[in-house]
């Protein structure tokens, strides 16, 4: 039978109104965002054409008859149709992943002495930002535990023009010219005949052409470490990479690398966690995010600086104008200048994180650039993009991408203008004294850097390096760190097909470290060790280790912003359930109830719990440390359950606080961890009372368990 639209499945009261407003007689509705809904003869927002037309039936077409051909006439089916068809932009060629948050930069004290830029002028002053963070491999559609970089690119909306330090979790990059760019990217993205692997570098072509370029060793020893596994965008640095510079009013220049160091310290997943996290939840990253902001817990990160001059450059060991090198801390310390607050999530992802057009030529006055030919090649590099991209020369007409200080062009036209100039005058200079000007004063003066030398095809020798600092990077890691570097070298390299990558990979980890060769080696199942590969510089500086360069040598010292999985069955001990997440709240940190049932459990005082997740949909890879706070009468019923045993045995390998009621040693045993209990497996309560164990789940990781799990064994 053909419905009559009365009868149409729809709700009639679709829209909550928050707002009523009457125009020229009209009642009309204002909604959430502010926007205006014509409204129904029963009080509703009326569903609209993309024209305004008010619409009676969306769920049928015009055709003639009930069950008889479909008519062009429907002017609405086909709007909705065409518009539909072309819902999707080109994703981002890379960084297609990518999650982003509104917020603001607080200057800590005035810069003048250095910069000009009107964001450093004044203490306390708040500028609006937006940060899309982002994976670089995969494909917009991937996972967030790709052991990838992470790009962290601030917008920051100044009053002098937007400033956009599109930068890295990680200091150093891959290449140091680029020209050398699309290659990279080529060779890391899926395989153009297969299509596959997406989201990985555990393949052929990315080993083949890092084997073959010896200037990305130093970046391969960051991106085999923990930090391209972070568990979070919160506890992720992010860095600017370049040498920028920052100018004062006298044009005066000091060079500058920026640094965003996280509050909550840094933090990451273990390997095998992060495989088991992309299948439990593949939005690990933007669920957190998410969960964080909505709750109020507001991610920080101080903007820091390393400052230096020409002097200082020119006695540094390397060049500073190379990506593929940093300045350690412990030889030039940074300087926290402010900080940064993210505290409000877009109001839709489409038109604000997936529309943010990010370009590092944007900078205010007072900020410039260095000749780092990885710099210099970008700024061409980031316009084009967003070209196509986003379609037309009109993309910073979109509100995200506009500046939020007053600005006046004579560009006028192109696709989509929503603001041409207005009046006769678009052009200068003109008679009728209108339109604007430029301003000597107070416009963008580039800084007058002298220049010369004959026009060349040439890589500087004091680029040549590129051994040393990737040693000092991997003498600088911990023990564990060393060790998960060994692992993911072992099983990157496992899957490259091609036995003679796998070997020129080996003689350049020889001149890095030979202990870590020989150990990948080893695990690959080499008979014979390659000899090391050709150096560009034969002799390796010894440079001293520079522990700012581990995260596990500076781990938090509190659980806060973490979160606390907490296993539960009816008949849990109501007073320790209770006790426990007072104190994790106290401590600033979340939990979440796990149960056989995500209904919940009766707790032993009769009270209802509700649960967060089933154990099937609550993994303990999803959260920092876990709890087992069961019962005796549920304990047979629950080591039946793989998940269960699951739960234990995973949070046990990945090296996590355990703390249990004493009901739960039946499941301890059947995860197969009864025998090894240690100082990270904690009775509640018992070995330590509720508040202590949650001070104590701060250190997150017992790292001393890792080798007698195997897991980091290399
Ligand atoms: Fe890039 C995007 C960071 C080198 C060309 N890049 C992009 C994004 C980040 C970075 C965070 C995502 C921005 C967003 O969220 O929209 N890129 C870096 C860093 C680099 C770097 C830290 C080295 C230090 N990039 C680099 C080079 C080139 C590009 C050498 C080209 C010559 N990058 C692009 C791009 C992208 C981009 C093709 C893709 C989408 C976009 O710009 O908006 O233009």
């Amino acid at each position: 039978m053909a419905k009559k639209p009365s009868e149409s499945s729809v709700p009639s009261k679709l829209s909550i109104v928050s707002d009523s407003v009457t125009i020229h007689d009209q009642k009309l509705h204002r909604g959430a965002g502010g926007e205006l809904h014509q409204v129904s003869e029963d009080g509703h927002d009326i569903l609209t054409t993309a024209q305004g037309g008010p619409v009676a039936d969306d769920q049928n077409t015009l055709r003639v008859g009930a069950r008889g051909p479909a008519l062009m006439e429907d002017f609405h089916f086909r709007e909705k149709i065409f518009h539909f068809d072309h819902e999707r932009i080109p994703e981002r060629v890379v960084h297609a992943r990518g999650y982003g948050a509104h917020g603001f930069f607080e200057t800590y004290e005035p810069l003048t002495d250095i910069t000009r830029a009107d964001i450093f002028q004044r203490a306390g002053e708040k500028t609006p930002v937006f940060v899309r963070f982002s994976t670089v491999a995969g494909n917009k559609g991937s996972f967030d535990l790709a052991r990838d970089v992470r790009g962290f690119a601030v917008k920051m909306y100044t009053k002098e023009g937007n400033w956009d330090l599109v930068g890295n979790n990680i200091p150093v990059f891959f290449i140091q010219d680029a020209i050398r760019f699309p290659d990279l990217v080529h060779a890391v993205k899926q395989e153009p005949d297969r299509a596959f692997p997406q989201a990985q570098t555990a393949h052929d072509n990315f080993w083949d052409f890092i084997s073959l370029t010896p200037e990305s060793m130093n970046m391969i020893m960051w991106i085999m470490s923990d930090r391209t596994i972070p568990r979070s965008f919160r506890f992720m640095e992010g860095f600017g990479v370049h040498t920028f510079r920052f100018v004062n009013a006298d044009d005066q220049s000091t060079f500058v690398k920026f640094h965003w160091k996280p509050k909550l310290g840094l933090q990451s997943v273990a390997w095998n966690e992060a495989v088991k996290i992309n299948g439990a939840d593949p939005d690990f990253h933007r669920r957190d995010l998410w969960q964080s902001i909505q709750s109020g817990n507001f991610p920080e990160w101080e903007l820091c600086v390393q400052l230096f001059d020409q002097d200082f450059a020119d006695n540094f060991d390397f060049d500073v104008l190379d990506a593929t090198k940093i300045i350690p801390e412990e030889v030039l310390p940074v300087r926290p200048i402010g900080r940064l607050v993210l505290d409000r999530m877009p109001d839709n992802f489409f038109a604000e994180t997936e529309q943010v057009a990010f370009m590092t030529q944007n900078v205010p006055p007072g900020i410039d650039f260095s000749n780092d030919p990885l710099l210099q090649g970008r700024n061409f590099s980031y316009l084009d993009t967003q070209l196509k991209r986003l379609g037309g020369p009109n993309f910073t007409h979109l509100p995200i991408n506009a500046p939020k200080c007053p600005f006046h062009t004579f560009q006028q036209d192109g696709h989509m203008a929503m603001r041409n100039p207005v009046g006769r005058v678009n052009y200068q200079p003109n008679s009728f004294n209108q339109g604007p000007r430029e301003s000597p004063v107070k416009g963008y003066r580039h800084f007058p850097a002298e220049e010369q030398g004959a026009k060349v095809r040439l890589r500087s020798e004091s680029f040549a390096d590129h051994y040393s600092q990737a040693r000092q990077f991997f003498i600088s890691q911990t023990p564990p760190e060393q060790r998960h570097i060994a692992m993911a070298l072992t099983f990157e390299l496992s899957k490259v097909e091609t036995p003679v990558i796998r070997e020129r990979m080996v003689s350049h980890l020889m001149n890095i470290d030979e202990t870590l060769a020989t150990t990948v080696a080893e695990k690959l199942g080499f008979q014979s060790m390659p000899e090391p590969a050709e150096a560009a510089v034969p002799t390796r500086q010894d440079l001293e280790p520079s522990p700012a360069l581990s995260i596990v040598g500076r781990g938090p010292k509190r659980f806060e912003g973490r979160k606390l999985g907490i296993l539960v069955t009816d008949g849990v001990d109501a007073k320790l359930l209770k006790a426990l997440t007072k104190s994790v709240t106290k401590e600033k940190a979340a939990f979440e109830i796990i149960a056989p049932k995500v209904g919940g459990v009766t707790a032993s005082d009769g009270s209802w719990v509700e649960a967060h997740h089933m154990i099937d949909g609550g993994p303990s890879v999803l959260f920092d440390a876990v709890a087992l706070l069961t019962a005796h009468q549920a304990m047979d019923d629950l080591v039946k359950e793989a998940t269960a045993r699951d739960f234990v045995a995973d949070a046990f390998q990945h090296c996590k606080f355990i703390g249990y009621d004493q009901s739960a040693l039946p499941l301890l045993d059947k995860a197969g961890i009864s025998g090894s209990l240690d100082e990270g497996t904690i009775a509640l309560p018992g070995d330590k009372g509720v508040s202590e164990f949650v001070q104590e789940i701060g250190k997150l990781r017992v790292w001393a368990r890792e080798p007698s799990v195997k897991l980091g064994k290399a």
